[in-house]
């Protein structure tokens, strides 16, 4: 197939690109360097050593002798993406090309706009593409498990059966994101939707859980091939960062209480997830939503797992419970339907005590090169609020 990875250049597009190839697909990918700005702009860097994507493909091509196109440029210049759909004339498209942390969003107004600029204008800038030069391709599209944050029944996926005054209808589940970033993905996943029902677009709308992890097969085939992996309070994810935390001898950074429960998953199974999703198009005319999780934990379980898993290598690990800087439910029910892509064939990877200790040693490697300055959380939700939380 031929398909088109916007986002190319980052933690899950560049192995994904990556997965593709190997498979022979005919790959191409978008990027503008966004993220590797953002972290120049906040002092910050990938704790991994990536080199610049021209590098990183020809290595891949002397690796496996496969080739992949990119295209450098934003995917919020609309002419700009109009052109790359039009002369790659995608089967497929895998939507990474977003501003994806939470805390950068609530840094400031400018940033908050910033986010979903690139977010929203750029998903309308890629259906208007698709719409115009592709109409039959398959829209991969990567939303979020936060889409529906933390209500007090079951999440189901994407749709819910509502009766109402006597009424029935299959309606898209409510939507409670718990920050900016958040809100563009839901916005995001109204206009695809609308655009699958008016232009009879196909899409998939994958709502991921908090990813972890730092090695996919094809990423560990050379070590030019290693994706970034981010660690810091504004692009680290809670795992990765308790992983580095524990190396590094920082206390676990847990936030409030630390029962905040989410879905959670490897990076190898969002390669997977992905790939099954572009191997089962939706139909034309539909929005369909995948919950794309594996497992769910609060933060005060994965903060033991891994002072266990760490204290098992040696090392000493403390827990500690900071002010929550975020507006988020510390205590709430959480239970998320995700059997879709069990279904198409979801083979797991269950996190447990062996696979924190692979992700510590991958650490441990690139030890020297942690920032330490770029840990402690600061980004605040409601900065009216005082850092005790209180009004
Ligand atoms: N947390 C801590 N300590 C930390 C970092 C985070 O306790 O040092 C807590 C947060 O308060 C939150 C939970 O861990 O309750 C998850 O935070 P996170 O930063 O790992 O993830 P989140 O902000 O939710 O965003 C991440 C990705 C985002 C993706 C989302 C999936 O950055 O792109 O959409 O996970 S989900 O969480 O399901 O919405």
């Amino acid at each position: 197939m031929r398909i088109l990875i916007l986002g190319g250049d980052g933690y899950l597009g560049w192995p994904t690109a990556l997965r593709f190839s190997a498979r022979g697909h005919e790959v191409s990918v978008v990027d503008n360097f966004s993220r590797r700005r953002w972290h120049t702009e906040h002092g910050t860097a990938s704790l991994t050593p990536i080199g610049e994507l021209d590098e990183r493909i020809a290595a891949w091509r002397e690796v496996s002798g496969e080739q992949i196109r990119s295209y450098v440029g934003a995917v919020e210049d609309g002419d700009f993406l109009d052109e790359v759909v039009a002369e790659t004339k995608p089967e497929v498209v895998v939507h990474y090309g977003q501003q994806a942390s939470a805390p950068f969003s609530m840094l400031s107004r400018e940033r908050a706009v910033e986010t979903q600029q690139a977010n929203v204008i750029g998903n309308l800038n890629l259906l208007f593409a698709m719409r115009d030069h592709v109409p039959d391709a398959h829209l991969v599209k990567l939303g979020t498990m936060g889409e529906y944050g933390q209500p007090d029944i079951d999440i189901e996926e994407g749709y819910i059966e509502i009766e109402h005054k006597g009424r029935k209808d299959t309606l898209p589940y409510p939507k409670l994101p718990g920050s900016l970033y958040h809100c563009s993905k839901v916005h995001d996943s109204t206009n695809i939707h609308f655009a699958c029902r008016t232009w009879g677009l196909r899409a998939t709308d994958l709502n991921q859980g908090v990813v972890y992890g730092v090695e996919t097969e094809e990423t560990a085939r050379d070590e030019r091939l290693v994706t970034r992996f981010d660690y810091d309070e504004l692009f680290g994810t809670v795992l990765n960062r308790f992983c580095v935390q524990a190396v590094i001898g920082h206390p676990l950074t847990v936030y409030g209480a630390g029962n905040q429960t989410r879905g959670f998953l490897n990076i190898r199974d969002t390669l997977a997830c992905v790939e099954l999703a572009a191997l089962n198009p939706a139909e034309r005319g539909e929005f369909r939503v995948f919950n794309q999780f594996t497992e769910q934990f609060s933060v005060g379980q994965l903060a033991e797992l891994v002072k266990e898993a760490g204290e098992h290598l040696g090392y000493s690990v403390e827990i500690q419970h900071y002010e929550n800087p975020r507006v988020e439910k510390e205590e709430h029910y959480y239970n998320a339907v995700h059997t879709k892509l069990l279904d198409l064939g979801l083979e797991p990877t269950l996190l447990g005590e062996e696979l924190v200790e692979s992700i510590i040693h991958a650490i441990e490697r690139h030890k020297g090169r942690v920032i330490e300055t770029a840990i402690e959380p600061k980004t605040r939700w409601n900065p009216a609020k005082s850092p005790a939380g209180q009004a």
